[in-house]
């Protein structure tokens, strides 16, 4: 048993206080129950995915976690966002998460419900709009983190947000080891969200490229693209996302433009690999990700590291 035992992991019924992101495209059933199966919270991410597939994935969770908590990630842009709301009552899931935008609206039907709903957020100002609105909890998301993000940093945000709000705290961005989790507690987070981590375990379904684009990652071989879109998003440096960025940045690509190039970047990331098309999303921190494991081997070393460091 772990001895971080704290709000997180009483709220979730969790053994380890640790959530994994709700990764579009790639957070699916393999990945989420190997999560929840060693002790943390698996999720399924809604991202824009056909609802019957979305299902599918719920029910193969469901069915290969013998009764242990998993979650779905609702992606508030995303035009399937209403029917995944109702889909996760319906289906009984035990907890949610939300991403990029204000989940407000769906609050009451989950609460309803009994589902537990921990919004991610990018600012104190939504932090305490959620608690007031009935989170359970809130994810502190810094912009170290891959994909779409804020602009504060997991270091100023966190303490921020835990000040503020009077609910738990996770912390998101930029944590892939015993040292993050440990960092994250004395910013005064009670649980952590890792993405990038996983996305080199074993279990990660994305095409053998992807992981080996995170694994070979050093530390500056990471770039935000989509600045002028208003829908920054972080990602593996490639000649792609290096051509956006600049383009972006000198005005030969225009935010439409920008738009129509990158529909679908990320499917041909995840599945097919695409290096001349695909957008390989990836936090931060991947430079510090440089072996493939099993979800269960990264979530002990992670905790037993913790541990040791916050002297528990
Ligand atoms: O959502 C994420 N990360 C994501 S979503 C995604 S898929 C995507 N595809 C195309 C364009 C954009 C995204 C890939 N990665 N993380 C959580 C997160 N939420 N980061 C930032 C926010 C956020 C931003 C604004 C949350 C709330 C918010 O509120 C605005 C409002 O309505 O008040």
């Amino acid at each position: 048993m772990t001895a971080l035992k704290t709000r997180i992991t009483d709220l979730l019924g969790i053994e380890y206080p640790i959530i994994q992101g709700g990764m579009a495209w790639i957070a699916e059933s393999t990945l989420a129950s190997a999560v929840t199966n060693a002790g943390g919270l698996g999720l399924i991410a809604g991202g824009s995915a056909p609802i019957d597939y979305l299902r599918d994935q719920i029910r193969k969770t469901k069915a290969a976690v013998d009764g242990k908590p998993f979650g779905v990630n609702i992606m508030l842009m995303s035009p399937n966002a209403e029917d995944l709301a109702q889909l996760v009552i319906d289906e009984k899931v035990p907890v949610v998460t939300t991403g990029a935008g204000n989940p407000g609206k769906f609050m009451a039907a989950w609460k309803d419900a009994g589902v537990k709903v921990i919004p991610v957020i990018p600012s104190v100002g939504l932090a305490k709009r959620m608690e007031k609105a009935g989170a359970d909890a809130v994810v502190a998301e810094g912009t170290e983190s891959g994909g779409h993000i804020g602009e504060n940093t997991t270091m100023c945000l966190v303490p921020q947000v835990a000040d503020a709000v009077d609910i738990p705290v996770i912390a998101a961005g930029g944590i892939a080891d015993g040292r993050g989790v440990a960092a994250s507690f004395m910013l005064g987070a009670e649980g952590v969200q890792v993405g990038t981590r996983f996305l080199a375990s074993q279990e990660c379904q994305i095409h053998p490229t992807y992981k080996e684009l995170v694994v070979k990652a050093k530390d500056t071989d990471n770039i935000v693209t989509g600045r002028t879109t208003g829908h920054p998003c972080r990602n593996v440096k490639t000649k792609f996302s290096k051509r956006l960025a600049s383009g972006e940045m000198s005005g030969t690509i225009t935010p439409e433009e920008f738009e129509e190039i990158t529909l679908g970047s990320l499917r041909k990331a995840v599945q097919d690999g695409n290096l001349e098309e695909g957008s390989f999303l990836c936090g931060l921190i991947a430079g510090m990700v440089n072996e493939v494991k099993p979800c269960k081997e990264i979530i002990e070393e992670m905790f037993a590291q913790a541990e040791k460091l916050l002297g528990r």
